[in-house]
């Protein structure tokens, strides 16, 4: 079967990538002209562990790059689906426009997988009648299935092979179609179901997430208050067999966790109420972060909040996405309370994204008193003796043998 491939982005490429390198004939397409440039110039977009190996891999099978939509059996649609902050409701114009041009040059029967995350309904609420003002219907002309992804930035192209997968389509006999394509790559199992459920599921996987992350949080600010050491505490519970306690951290990012849950939030309120307290106390870590770094500087006897240095931008740690990250949301809060002048460096991100943004770890360290770790990336875990002399806070528990100070 040929695939065509809409949305090179985080998910787009590593999947296009791994159905070539299995033998699918792929179309990649994306309007951005420069992204679809690179890639035909032989570069990869982003950096993964193993992203440019697979591109490799994907070259010697079947895959182009294109900005022009071009006819095939089956379309994958893997565009970003953006949410209102305020009204936590997701945008799913980029899917209905995609699907827009598939319609103009599809096959009649073609097969149109969403592989980006939606919210629940999401697919009866916009998609459908979108396909049908165009004058399109569903099960004749076009079949949809919702294919939603599960791989973690970091890990994409491990996973990408083992993890399981939810297929929701309208047909069985359709799902089953597009199972035999992602079984050429994928060893976990493969589930088919209805759509809504694969909507659904996807959207509960990473609220569950959210979730118990909320509670490690939650637990941080408990034994803060008593000065209790809440590494420790999880260490020991965890020794429990049916205990697993995620790991506090300054806050949650990414387009993922951070966002599905208010999917469920904004569609049934009143009945997502563990669910939305959970949301609450993630955003309210990089708040708590800040009282830390306040706490602290009083301690110590620093007026001058230019003496204070952020390790880390992105989201977490070793990718280079700064989505809905902690530390820009810690920045975000620095503008109501703080004066601005704290220094930032992430080895991860090129880009010149915020003020006093250093790109030298040597040079960064130079100019700091107190280094608050947002990011455990490896490069600080490889090189913990850069931070001898300094105060530290470190909210990541990636200093395990040094006197720092914690969440
Ligand atoms: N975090 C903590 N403590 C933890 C674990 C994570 O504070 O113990 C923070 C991270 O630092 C980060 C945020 O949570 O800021 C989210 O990171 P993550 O690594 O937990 O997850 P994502 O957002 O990179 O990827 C998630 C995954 N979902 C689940 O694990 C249920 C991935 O499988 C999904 O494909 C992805 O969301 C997605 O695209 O939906």
């Amino acid at each position: 079967m040929k695939v065509c491939m809409v949305g090179l982005g985080y998910i787009g490429l590593p999947t296009a990538l791994m159905m070539a390198a299995h033998g699918v004939e792929v179309i990649g397409v994306d309007y951005n002209k420069s992204l679809v440039d690179t890639l035909n110039a032989g570069k990869v977009t982003f950096d993964e562990e193993g992203l440019d190996a697979l591109y490799q891999d994907a070259l010697k099978g079947n895959i182009t790059f294109t900005n022009e939509y071009p006819a095939c059996e089956m379309y994958v649609v893997a565009v970003p689906t953006p949410y209102d902050k305020f009204s936590k409701k997701i945008d799913a114009s980029y899917v209905n426009a995609a699907i827009t041009s598939v319609l103009k040059v599809c096959p009649k029967g073609a097969i149109v997988a969403v592989e980006s995350t939606i919210s629940p309904g999401t697919i009866d609420r916009f998609v459908r009648p979108a396909i049908a003002e165009a004058g399109f219907t569903i099960g004749e002309d076009i079949n949809l299935v919702h294919t939603p992804e599960r791989i973690i930035p970091g890990n994409m192209i491990y996973e990408l092979e083992h993890n399981s997968r939810t297929i929701g389509a309208d047909d069985p006999a359709i799902g089953e179609k597009v199972r035999q394509v992602y079984k050429t790559f994928c060893q976990g199992d493969i589930v088919v179901t209805d759509i809504r459920t694969a909507e659904m599921t996807k959207v509960v996987e990473n609220t569950f997430r959210d979730i118990n992350i909320a509670y490690a949080n939650e637990l941080a600010k408990i034994c803060r208050q008593d000065n209790m050491d809440v590494y420790k505490i999880i260490e020991i519970a965890n020794m429990h067999p049916r205990v697993n306690i995620l790991q506090p951290g300054p806050g949650v990012g990414g387009h993922c966790i951070s966002v599905d849950p208010w999917f469920l939030v904004g569609d049934y309120p009143g009945l997502a109420n563990i669910i939305k307290q959970a949301r609450l106390i993630n955003d309210s870590m990089p708040e708590f972060v800040l009282e830390r770094i306040s706490a602290i500087m009083e301690e110590n006897g620093i007026e001058d909040v230019s003496r204070v240095g952020l390790y880390g931008l992105t989201y977490k740690e070793d990718v280079d996405d700064v989505r809905e990250s902690p530390t820009l949301q810690l920045l975000e809060c620095m503008k109501k309370h703080l004066a601005r002048g704290i220094k930032v460096y992430d080895p991860c991100v090129t880009k010149d994204l915020v003020p006093n943004q250093y790109h030298d770890l040597d040079a960064f360290l130079n100019d700091v008193d107190v280094v608050v770790i947002m990011v455990g990336h490896s490069q600080m875990r490889n090189s913990l003796d850069k931070l001898d002399g300094k105060i530290v806070l470190d909210t990541r528990h990636i200093c395990k043998d040094k006197k720092v100070y914690t969440l």
